[in-house]
């Protein structure tokens, strides 16, 4: 009998000990739920978003811990919300929303104005023809109403005559950098002026628009005449009437060929905006 009851006697002094090694335990849970309901629950504040924002964070479940840290920035944004309240009284919700929860968006989603083109520019380059280089420029006039046309070229036949047009299409390199002209396909021509009479075009400069197609500048303005050096540079110093940049009678996404004497077309290049307001 004695001997069960010292073996009684030391279960329960094992079961006793036991209980005394969970005790702490369990006064740390007691501690973490006494927690819980004061950073589950921030103090209400004037504003209603920091519960929203609380409800987001909680569907992602998080730990105690991270909502210990996220109180104070729930507390700032109430205190970030009584400032905007109290500078602007007429509509605190909505300022306090824009503040925390929109993303940052473009406030203007139309697309930026665009330039406005103030001078056309093509580059002339050779062909397999001619070694010709040079340019010609196409600057409206103050009013807009007439275009300044300026030609320059050099590796020109000495002394031989050119003639210059502003041909439809553009054109393009070909693979041993010179330029394949066919492409800039025919005269441009937008008051089909030689579909009047294909066989019989004969330019007056003094009724351009009746008898000139709109793309005959030398026959308009007069032919290009080489120097004894082979090359030209001429300002017209009458602005064509009727060529503008942009529009039916643009010049713009065009090409300017040259022809020799013959016909050939020796060298062209496209016309491009130049400069940009
Ligand atoms: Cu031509």
């Amino acid at each position: 009998m004695i001997g069960v009851s010292f073996s009684t006697l030391a279960i329960c002094l094992i079961a006793a000990l036991v209980l005394a090694a969970h005790q702490p335990s369990s006064a740390s849970i007691l501690k973490l739920n006494l927690d819980l309901p004061i950073s589950l629950f921030p103090t209400p504040g004037p504003d209603a978003d920091s519960g929203a924002e609380a409800s987001s964070i909680d569907r992602f479940g998080p730990s105690p811990n991270q909502w210990q840290m996220i109180a104070p920035d729930a507390n700032s944004m109430d205190t970030e919300a009584s400032t905007t309240t109290s500078t602007n009284e007429s509509s605190p919700v909505t300022s306090t929303t824009t503040a925390i929860d929109s993303p940052i968006l473009p406030t203007d989603t139309s697309s930026p104005p665009q330039p406005t083109v103030v001078s056309a520019f093509a580059n002339i380059h050779r062909t397999k023809y001619a070694s010709i280089h040079g340019f010609v420029s196409f600057v409206p006039s103050p009013a807009k109403q007439a275009t300044f046309i300026k030609i320059a070229l050099n590796g020109l036949v000495p002394n031989a005559t050119y003639k210059v047009h502003i041909h439809r299409n553009v054109v393009s390199s070909l693979s041993n950098s010179r330029w394949d002209c066919e492409q800039a396909d025919g005269h441009f021509d937008p008051l089909n002026i030689k579909a009047a009479g294909e066989l019989t075009y004969q330019c007056d400069p003094l009724r351009p628009k009746e008898t000139c197609e709109l793309g005959d500048i030398s026959g308009k303005f007069g032919d290009v005449v080489a120097t004894k050096y082979g090359s030209y540079i001429r300002l017209i110093d009458t602005p064509d009437p009727h060529l503008t940049l942009v529009g039916e009678f643009g010049v713009l996404q065009r090409s300017v060929v040259v022809h020799n004497k013959d016909g050939q077309r020796v060298a062209c290049g496209n016309i491009a905006p130049m400069a940009y307001a």
